[in-house]
Order: C-alpha cells, then sequence, then structure tokens
C-alpha cells in the first residue's frame, strides 16, 4: 500500500499515535503521568504545547516600547493581580468576618468579577461559530505573468491563518447542520495582508450587497421563538428565496452534498467575486479564486450529519486539530481561473460581475499558483480564532477589486462590523491580526492603542517629522488602484440586464450531478420543505423547482405530496459541468479514521500488524472495545458506550464481541445465518450504521460473523480477507472513492 505522504509527515503520524497507543502513555490505564503533579506547591508546569504563538509582529505600528508586543502566558509559578502584585487568597472574598458582608474595598474581587463579566465579546452577526489554524503558503510562480504580488512569487513563502465557520448558527451551535462553509485566509505578506474571504460554494444568495440583511434575517431563527438554529429548514428562509429568485442557484449548492462537508479538510473554496490581477507593467486579468483540497471534496451524509449534531457537535473542530496534531497536514492548492479584462467584463456570455455565476471549469480550467499547508493548531481560541478580522479590503499590491455590488458592499461592512465586535477602531493590532509587514501608518490612538507612537507630526505634509512619511511609488511597490474607466452612467438603483437569469445555472448544476447526488439533492428539497409550516411557501418554492428542472421538481412534489407545477419559463439549455461532481475520482486517504472492533480473543499480535499498517497508510487506527483499558495487553481508545460509527471512515473487524452485561438486549441472532451466535447489539449498530452512510467495511477471522448477523455479508464495499493487513488494503482502495456509492438507491438518473 502507497503512501501519498511525505516520509516525515508519516513520521510524525506514527509517533503521535505510537505515544498514544503506548501503555506508558499518559491516559493509558494504570500509568500516572509522570509529570502531572498533584497541585499543591508551585512546580514547572506541564511542558506548553510547541510553540504556537500569534504570528509575530516585526514593527509593532512604530512603538518602540522595548515590551514584548504579545504573549502573557499562564507559566509562572505565583498569581497576580491584573498588575503584577502577588496574591495570598484568591479562593475567599474579603468579608467583615468569616460571616460578614463582602467589604468594597476588596479590589481583588473586583477586578475579579468586573473582567469576568466582560469576557464576552459579541459573537461575529454571521459566521459565529466557527475554528482556525496557522500555515504557510508556497507560491508556484506561474501566477507573475498577471500580477504583481509577491506572495505568488516562485518559492515564496508566506504566513497565514485560516478561519472556518458555518455561517448561520450561534457561536456554540453544532459543527454538521446543513449550511454554507465560510473558508477565509488571511496572507501576511511582506507587502501587507491579504485577506481571502471565501466560502465553500462558488456563488452567493444575493447579487447586491444591500439584500444582504435580508437573506440572512430570512435564514437566522424566527424572531419570535428563536428557533430553529443553524438551520435553513424553516419558514423565514423559504419564504425569501423563493420570492428572492435570484438565490436559487445557491440553494441548490446548500441542497446538494457541498451543505454537509465531512470535514474542513476536504471542502473547496472559492472567492466568488471576479477580482482584478495588475502585473508591473499595469496590464490587468480578471479572476476567479479556488482552493482545491489535496483530499478532494468529500461530504458527510444527511444521517451522518444529523447524528453528529448530537454525538459530536465539535466533530469539524476536532477533525481539524487532531490532524493537525498527529501530523497529517491539511493542504489545498491555490488556483485561478483567469480571463481577459474587456470592458464588457463577461466570458462566454457569463456576466463576471454576477456573483450567482460561476464559470464552468470546462470553459476555463483552474490553474494552479500555490500551495497552502495548515501546520499549526491555536494556542488560545478567543485570542487567535474569536478575535480575528477579516476584510475584503486588505490587498497588496498586484490584487485589485472590480465593482461587483456585493464585493463592493462588503468593502464597507467587514471593517464596520469590527468596530463593535473587537470594540474600536485599532482591532489590526490584536496580535493575529497584525500584519508581517512594516506598518507606517498615520492612524493615531482610539479604543485599545496599543502602539506608542514616537514623533509629533501625524500629518501630512509635515517638516517636524523630517516629512516622514512618504508617500511610495512603482519602484517601492505601492499599491495602486486600477484606473478602471467608470462608464457616463445615470445614478440609478439598479442591476444590469444580464442579473435577470436566476435558473439557468441551478439547471446547470443540478444536469452535472451523478444520480446519487441528485437524490441526495431531492431528498434535502423534501426534508427543508417538509419542515415549513406553510403550504404556499412550499407550492412557491416547488414553482422555482418546475423552472430548473421538471425531474426535480417532480420528485421533491411526491415526497411533500403535492402536484407537480408548471414551469413558467423556457428551460435553459445547459451543458454540465462534470468538475461539479464529487463522485468518480480517487483521492488520498490521509488522516481518515479507521475503527477496528476487537473482542476478548482478538490476537494482539495481528492487531498490531493492521494498526500500523493503517498508520503508514496516513490514516488513524482506533480500537474499539467492550471496556475500556487494555484488552490482552492492546489499549483501547473507544468503548462500545463512547464510540459511534459516525466517527469512522471504516470500520475493520477483527472480532465478534459477546453481549457485554451493560450492553442493550441483544436482538436475537438472524435465523438462518452462518454466525447465528449472540452478539453485541452496538456493534451490530455499528456496522449497520457504517454500511447505510456508505462505508467500507472489512473483517477477517472472527469479525466475518458479525457481518453476516448484520445482514451485510456479501454486498458492495464489504470485505471478508484471510488476514487483517489483506482486508485493510481492499478497505484502503475503497475509502479513496470516498464512499462506496453503489450503495445508495438512486431512483433519479
Ligand atoms: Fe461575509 C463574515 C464570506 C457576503 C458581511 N463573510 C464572513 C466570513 C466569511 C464570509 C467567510 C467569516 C469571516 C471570519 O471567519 O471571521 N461573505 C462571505 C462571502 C460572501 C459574503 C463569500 C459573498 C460572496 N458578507 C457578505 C455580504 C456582507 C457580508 C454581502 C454585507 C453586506 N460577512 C459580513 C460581516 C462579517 C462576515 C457582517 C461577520 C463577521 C465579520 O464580517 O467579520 O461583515
Amino acid at each position: 500500500m502507497e503512501s501519498s505522504k511525505p516520509a516525515q509527515v508519516v513520521k510524525n503520524v506514527v509517533e503521535k499515535v505510537a505515544d498514544v497507543l503506548s501503555p506508558a502513555a499518559p491516559g493509558a490505564p494504570g500509568s500516572a503521568p509522570p509529570s502531572l503533579k498533584e497541585p499543591t506547591t508551585p512546580h514547572d508546569p506541564l511542558p506548553p504545547k510547541k510553540e504556537q504563538g500569534a504570528p509575530e509582529t516585526r514593527t509593532p505600528t512604530g512603538a518602540k516600547t522595548g515590551a514584548p508586543a504579545t504573549s502573557k502566558g499562564q507559566q509562572g509559578a505565583y498569581l497576580t493581580t491584573a498588575n503584577g502584585a502577588r496574591l495570598r487568597d484568591t479562593d475567599h472574598s474579603l468579608k467583615a468576618g468569616p460571616r460578614g458582608p463582602i467589604l468594597l474595598q476588596d479590589h481583588h474581587f473586583r477586578e475579579k468579577i468586573t473582567h469576568f463579566d466582560h469576557e464576552r465579546i459579541p459573537e461575529r452577526v454571521v459566521h459565529a461559530r466557527g475554528t482556525g489554524a496557522h500555515g504557510v503558503f508556497e507560491g508556484y510562480g506561474t501566477a507573475e505573468k498577471i500580477t504583481r504580488a509577491g506572495f505568488l512569487g516562485k518559492g515564496k513563502q508566506t504566513d497565514v491563518f485560516v478561519r472556518f465557520s458555518t455561517v448561520l448558527g450561534s457561536r456554540g451551535s453544532a459543527d454538521t447542520v446543513r449550511d454554507t462553509r465560510g473558508f477565509a485566509t488571511k496572507f501576511y505578506t511582506d507587502e501587507g495582508t491579504f485577506d481571502l474571504v471565501a466560502n465553500n460554494m462558488p456563488v452567493f444568495f444575493i447579487q447586491d450587497a444591500i439584500k444582504f440583511p435580508d437573506v440572512i434575517h430570512a435564514g437566522k431563527p424566527h424572531p419570535d421563538r428563536e428557533i430553529p438554529q443553524a438551520q435553513s429548514a424553516h419558514d423565514t428562509f423559504w419564504d425569501f428565496v423563493s420570492l428572492h429568485t435570484e438565490a436559487q442557484h445557491h440553494t441548490m449548492w446548500n441542497m446538494s452534498d457541498r451543505g454537509i462537508p465531512r470535514s474542513y479538510r476536504t471542502m473547496e473554496g472559492f472567492g466568488v467575486h471576479t477580482f482584478r490581477m495588475v502585473d508591473a507593467a499595469g496590464e490587468t486579468a480578471l479572476v476567479k479564486f479556488h482552493w482545491k483540497p489535496k483530499l478532494g471534496v468529500h461530504s458527510l451524509t444527511w444521517e451522518e450529519a444529523q447524528l453528529l449534531s448530537g454525538i459530536d457537535p465539535d466533530f469539524h473542530r476536532r477533525d481539524l486539530y487532531d490532524a493537525i496534531e498527529a501530523g497529517a497536514y491539511p493542504e489545498w492548492e491555490l488556483g485561478l481561473q483567469v480571463f481577459p479584462d474587456t470592458p464588457e467584463e463577461t466570458f462566454a456570455g457569463i456576466d463576471l460581475l454576477d456573483p450567482t455565476k460561476i464559470v464552468p471549469e470546462e470553459l476555463a480550467p483552474v490553474q494552479p499558483v500555490g500551495r497552502l499547508v495548515l501546520n499549526r493548531t491555536p494556542t488560545n481560541f478567543f485570542a487567535e480564532v474569536e478575535q480575528v478580522a477579516f476584510h475584503l479590503g486588505h490587498l497588496p499590491p498586484g490584487i485589485d477589486v472590480t465593482n461587483d455590488p456585493l464585493l463592493q458592499g462588503r468593502l464597507f461592512s467587514y471593517v464596520d462590523t469590527q468596530l463593535t465586535r473587537l470594540g474600536g477602531p485599532n482591532f489590526t493590532q490584536i496580535p493575529v491580526n497584525r500584519p508581517h509587514a512594516p506598518v507606517n501608518d498615520m492612524l493615531r490612538d482610539g479604543f485599545h492603542q496599543h502602539a506608542v507612537h514616537a514623533g509629533v507630526a501625524p500629518y501630512r505634509p509635515n517638516s517636524l517629522d523630517g516629512g516622514n512619511p512618504f508617500p511610495a511609488g512603482d519602484a517601492e511597490h505601492a499599491f495602486v488602484d486600477v484606473p478602471v474607466v467608470v462608464t457616463e452612467a445615470p445614478k440609478v438603483r439598479a442591476s444590469p440586464a444580464s442579473f435577470d437569469d436566476h435558473f439557468s445555472q441551478a439547471r446547470l448544476f443540478w444536469l452535472s450531478m451523478s444520480p446519487v447526488e441528485k437524490e441526495h439533492i431531492v431528498r434535502a428539497y423534501t426534508f427543508e420543505l417538509g419542515k415549513c409550516y406553510h403550504q404556499a411557501i412550499r407550492e412557491r418554492q416547488l414553482q422555482c423547482l418546475a423552472n430548473i428542472d421538471p425531474v426535480l421538481c417532480a420528485q421533491v412534489a411526491t415526497g411533500l405530496g403535492l402536484p407537480v407545477p408548471e414551469p413558467t419559463l423556457p428551460l435553459a439549455e445547459v451543458a454540465p459541468s462534470p468538475a461539479l461532481s464529487q463522485v468518480g475520482r480517487e483521492w488520498p486517504a490521509d488522516g481518515r479514521m479507521v475503527g477496528i472492533v476487537i473482542d476478548a480473543d482478538s490476537d494482539p499480535d495481528g492487531v498490531g500488524v493492521v494498526q500500523r499498517a493503517v498508520f503508514s497508510a496516513g490514516m488513524v487506527p482506533l480500537l474499539i472495545a467492550a471496556h475500556g483499558g487494555t484488552v490482552r495487553g492492546m489499549p483501547v481508545q473507544r468503548t462500545f458506550a463512547t464510540a459511534r460509527s459516525v466517527e469512522f471512515d471504516a470500520v475493520l473487524l477483527a472480532g465478534a464481541p459477546a453481549p457485554a452485561p451493560d450492553a442493550l438486549p441483544a436482538r436475537d441472532a438472524k435465523a438462518g445465518t452462518p454466525d447465528a451466535v449472540p452478539m453485541d447489539p452496538r456493534v451490530l449498530l455499528l456496522v449497520e450504521e457504517c454500511w447505510r452512510h456508505a462505508k467500507a467495511i472489512g473483517a477477517w477471522g472472527a469479525g466475518t460473523a458479525v457481518l453476516h448477523q448484520a445482514g451485510v455479508a456479501g454486498t458492495p464495499g464489504v470485505v471478508t480477507a484471510d488476514s487483517g493487513p489483506e482486508a485493510l488494503d481492499a478497505v484502503h482502495r475503497l475509502m479513496a472513492l470516498h464512499r462506496v456509492w453503489d450503495r445508495f438507491p438512486a431512483s433519479v438518473a
């Protein structure tokens, strides 16, 4: 079995997981971690995780205070006040006698409680739920012919911070809801920060930013009872998108498998808008940004997503951090679709300023320009993930905006929202937001000013500070606004006629799907509309579907028990774009989870061989047994009580566990099956769910009995083999396809 990882990464994974598996490792039964002493006297803290500090500033906005710019760690032995005075007691407030009232003079009490009272800041009005990681971007140099942006130069490495998010839910909502995902990247380039504030879908609900409050008010919970949380399956959402039909293309993406990604590591990212790139000679090109995940685009099934919302609402966070900390660093290629910068700003008849439209990759291939690797988890979630602030106006020389009306409005909204969220105009001084390029602005004062600016003349022109700072020219790589000609036109509140087509690309997407993906889309619409209370809203959305495709409309109408409406517009003639489908390609299975079920008789040597083979394939093996601790010396990572199928990408059966005393009542052994022995029902549930979710299943030895009893033996993607390594080999090949697609019913051709 070939590993697709560099040797070092595999070594990291092996060492990391070997640590976890070693019986002497922290957390292993019977072994107190040597460094975890009882907290009675000061002693050295646990070793910090490898340095994961926020990006260091090279120029603390001009200040030379001598003080380190960042990091206050909870590493010292003695507790102090915020002002550094050592404290004798933080467990009792200062009272007039042990039974008396608290004294107002208790400054430590007041400092502690006041600070606590103000620990929360407003959550983001959208994209509140998210997670993030640090990494490195390396340019290939292929974009040099169209842009002067230095970070895209060949071999140039740039630090990055990425924040992934859902859109609609609150900060504590579940990760796996059906929603669009945010994919915002901060490139700390030498020439100024570049924020690529992208989503995992290439189109948007609206064409004009002035409609953003409308679509978000419709998608957020109902104002009267504040339900549902993090869902589009409700009346106000479908009311809006069925009336505001330019949303239909984006909702089609939401209803597809793209709305429930398997992992942030397996999502594409899209800049959505068309941007303008400018080279050293001032020549321009129009571009669309794409992130292509090395692991391929991979989604959950709807049932998995629903189960995970209860079993592990932090599934995507956990997945990202576990993968990075195991050394299975997530990777994406940044690619560009490039278009000539013509006065019409169209390509193949598609208006490049319309954010509800894609340009199919078959017409304009995505050309790779660099590689992103996420290799460092945050040290402090609030400091980094919560306080990171993106803004589309953070542009380095060589990248400029276009007149896309959604992009234009976003240029206002992002700074504006940070003023409230982060409490003032100095949010770029927060460590995670600090540019790595030298900063020499004339912005002064304001809430939370951290810089101690020297000089007396923050104005231009001046003579008192030697005339500094001077504007830079081309030779100094200054940002230049491309002098795009603004046509003579009346001042209007209107959209161009080319924005009127709302259905053709929703149809293009639908026609590009494989039968199984179409089936999922039908089920998603049927579920979501089935959750609406108002019949009129369901009927109106069915009318939209009729204008997209009659088969789609008829299937959803059947599910809802409603009549099928006739289209009110001619169906668009469109060529499908195979690049939009997730089915039919093979991908590396790096960082995926393989559950291995063992019983009291499983052979430790045989299981060990399989575990090591899983590691060297770049995946993570987790042993599942009836109880925690060890089974014949093998450390157990999951028990039948803590394991659920949704955590695993594949399951291997190395045993047929008998019912444990704490198991639910066992189902009767299936009559007529070759191995009708009593079996733990939780193992049968695990196998049945893996099967239903089209995951690869492998068994050998006693494990094959489970397949028979679960009634899945001999079905597609269920492998029996003479040995563990053989079973794993077959399962690994199946995992490259992401799912055993044949298992899904596909009644929609
Ligand atoms: Fe936005 C956050 C992506 C349209 C206003 N947006 C936000 C985030 C992402 C996007 C990924 C989370 C950033 C983070 O992790 O901190 N937004 C998009 C995309 C859009 C889009 C891809 C369309 C192509 N957004 C959009 C419009 C407006 C906003 C039209 C307003 C007119 N977005 C915001 C915001 C947020 C935000 C209110 C909330 C928190 C923040 O900015 O920092 O300003």
